[in-house]
């Protein structure tokens, strides 16, 4: 049975990741910061006792920013293959955040490189890299096109891919960069953009809500599903070198389109409802996204699966799920969490 080490399993990607690795039969590794409420949420449904002989999962408390104890993990585990998804992962907040999110999300990648060399195990790196280290450069974006951050968060994954490049040709190890564009899904965290607006928007159909506050409507992204993304993580780590790949669906659009086609499918007034707020601005934006996947097509064989218009559905729909489940709650006198992203 193969074994594979998750840091940011209880995210959004981890818990994709980790459901399709064990349906590849692996026993998986995951790193859990601790915390003061439930942060498992995502993975809850992936978790068996572990006096249960079907258990193949196994979590471990630990963090990004202590390096001895990644490197004691390591050693004990021994895994096959390391997902290295684990991040301060939000842009606006790395413009308040700037030092943990360099030392987290840069300095992150740099601890569980050295831990691998320094145990000298066996095993093969995945670098969840992203699209926002083009920043300003023009689109489509491949793997040639050179990088230009615009936020400490870009600057930290930019540090983190060099340095995963430096370690595989300094130590000749199995590390590479997946540099994957933006990709939402249901589970998608409260406070990004679309997952912001699907719980507003199915929030405010059912009277729960008046209003949704965003920033910049021009930006634009190319959003996949995160549940194709993951397969590509996987991949990577199954080719016979390693290499750094775009994954992309090749299609952009605006953060206006994404929201008007939410608004559309509810039969709601996008004008009445959305209004601009300054404080979701950020200092440097990045304007447009547009992954150029080719090498990944070719190479890999990897391609998207749902659309653009899928992927709202499916989100819409979820949050509907959610949305209701918060009404019947109200209606029958309880408290709801009431829960706006920011
Ligand atoms: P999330 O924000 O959903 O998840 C981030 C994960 O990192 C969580 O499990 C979080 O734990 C964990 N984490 C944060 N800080 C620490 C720390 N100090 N020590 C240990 N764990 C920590 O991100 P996504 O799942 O969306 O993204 C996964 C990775 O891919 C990230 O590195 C992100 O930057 C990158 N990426 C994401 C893209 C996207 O569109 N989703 C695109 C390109 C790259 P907790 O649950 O406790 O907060
Ligand atoms: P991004 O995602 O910054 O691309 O990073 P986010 O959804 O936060 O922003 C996308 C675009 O929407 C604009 N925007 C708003 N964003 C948020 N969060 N809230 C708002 O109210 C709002 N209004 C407009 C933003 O300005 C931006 O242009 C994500 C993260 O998952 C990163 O970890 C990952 O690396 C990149 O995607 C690829």
């Amino acid at each position: 049975m193969k074994r594979a080490f998750i840091t940011g399993i209880t995210g959004q990607d981890g818990s994709y990741l980790a459901e399709f690795l064990l349906g590849k039969g692996y026993e998986i590794h995951g790193l859990i910061r601790r915390a003061s409420t439930f942060n498992t949420d995502r993975i809850d449904h992936l978790y068996r006792d572990l006096h249960d002989p079907d258990a193949r999962v196994y979590l471990h408390y630990g963090d990004l920013s202590v390096s001895g104890q990644l490197t004691d993990f390591l050693y004990a585990v021994k895994p096959d293959e390391i997902y290295h998804l684990g991040a301060q992962s939000h842009v606006r907040v790395s413009f308040d955040m700037p030092e943990y999110t360099g030392d987290v999300t840069g300095l992150g990648t740099l601890r569980l490189l050295e831990a691998i060399r320094k145990t000298g195990i066996k095993t093969r790196f995945y670098q969840a890299s992203s699209s926002e280290m083009f920043g300003a450069a023009p689109p489509p974006q491949s793997e040639e096109t050179p990088f230009q951050p615009q936020s400490p968060y870009a600057a930290a994954k930019v540090y983190a891919y060099y340095i995963v490049k430096n370690y595989r040709d300094a130590y000749k190890l199995f590390a590479t960069n997946g540099i994957l564009f933006n990709h939402e899904s249901p589970r998608r965290g409260e406070t990004f953009v679309t997952r912001k607006i699907t719980r507003a928007a199915t929030r405010i159909k059912l009277g729960m809500q008046d209003k949704l506050y965003l920033g910049n409507l021009d930006a634009k992204r190319d959003w996949g599903f995160a549940g194709d993304y993951v397969e590509a993580m996987w991949l990577m780590l199954q080719q016979d070198k390693p290499e750094d790949y775009v994954i992309a669906t090749g299609e952009t659009h605006s953060v206006r389109e994404f929201a008007q086609e939410v608004f559309g499918k509810l039969n709601l007034d996008f004008d009445r409802y959305v209004e601009i707020d300054p404080r979701y601005f950020r200092p440097t934006e990045v304007d447009v996204l547009l992954g150029d996947s080719s090498k990944a097509k070719k190479s890999l064989g990897w391609r998207p699966r749902i659309s653009f218009k899928g992927l709202v559905d499916m989100m819409v729909d979820c949050d509907m799920e959610i949305a209701k489940k918060e009404k019947t709650l109200l209606e029958a006198g309880f408290e709801s969490n009431n829960r706006m992203a920011v």
